[in-house]
């Protein structure tokens, strides 16, 4: 099978991390451009977007929640390790996610370009900005001290969380200091799942 992937989308490593954590093995890489209207992406994805996984049959999954409950049913993955606190977790990470990419195609709508800042004087940039800090906060209050022996999804999201918003928003200074999750991304740091998935510096 083949993961449809970029490697700075934090949903596409969220999928690839769950992957990854299931033990699936044959996982074909492929990076895809989301933004370039690439005929491979959009003949598996409607909505264009990444991460898209395309199976020996060709079936296309959407959405890396639902690449993430296929993984599980693969192998034994990042969703069977998770609780209801876990999921929880996992959720307040994806949420996180989804306000920092919201900002970054706000800028992209507005002016072109995602380094365009001309976005984020506006107010919904101002509400997604609270809800990426909102979230952090929550997740550092919440997350567990040590990962478990095998990673949660609640692990996953809340780690990819921390390193997006590192990533596209280094230095600012809406962004909250989040030491537990900070000190839970360290212990984590060498589990191939977060590995091999980290974004780009
Ligand atoms: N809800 C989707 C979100 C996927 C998503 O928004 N991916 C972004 C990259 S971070 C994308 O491909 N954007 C291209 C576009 O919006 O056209 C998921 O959970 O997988």
């Amino acid at each position: 099978m083949k993961l449809l992937k970029n490697p700075t989308s934090p949903f596409a490593r969220i999928a690839h991390a769950a992957l990854i954590e299931a033990g699936i093995e044959e996982l074909e890489i492929q990076n895809v451009d989301p933004w370039a209207d690439e005929a491979e992406l959009l003949s598996a994805n409607s909505a264009g977007r990444v991460p898209c996984l395309v199976l020996d049959d060709g079936t296309a999954i959407t959405e890396c929640l639902l690449i993430a409950a296929f993984a599980e049913r693969q192998g034994k993955g990042a969703l069977s390790a998770s609780d209801a606190k876990s999921l929880a977790v996992a959720g307040i990470g994806i949420g996180v996610c989804d306000a920092a990419v919201q900002i970054l195609i706000g800028r992209r709508i507005v002016s072109g370009s995602f380094a365009d800042t001309a976005f984020d004087s506006n107010p919904i940039a101002e509400r997604r900005r609270r809800a990426v800090a909102d979230g952090l906060k929550r997740l550092d209050a919440k997350v567990l001290d040590a990962p478990g022996e095998r990673l949660d999804l609640g692990t996953i999201a809340a780690v990819t969380a921390l390193d997006y918003v590192a990533l596209r928003f280094p230095g600012a200074d809406w962004v909250p200091a989040t030491p537990r999750l900070a000190t839970l991304r360290e212990e984590a740091a060498d589990r191939p799942a977060l590995a091999a998935t980290r974004p780009p510096s």
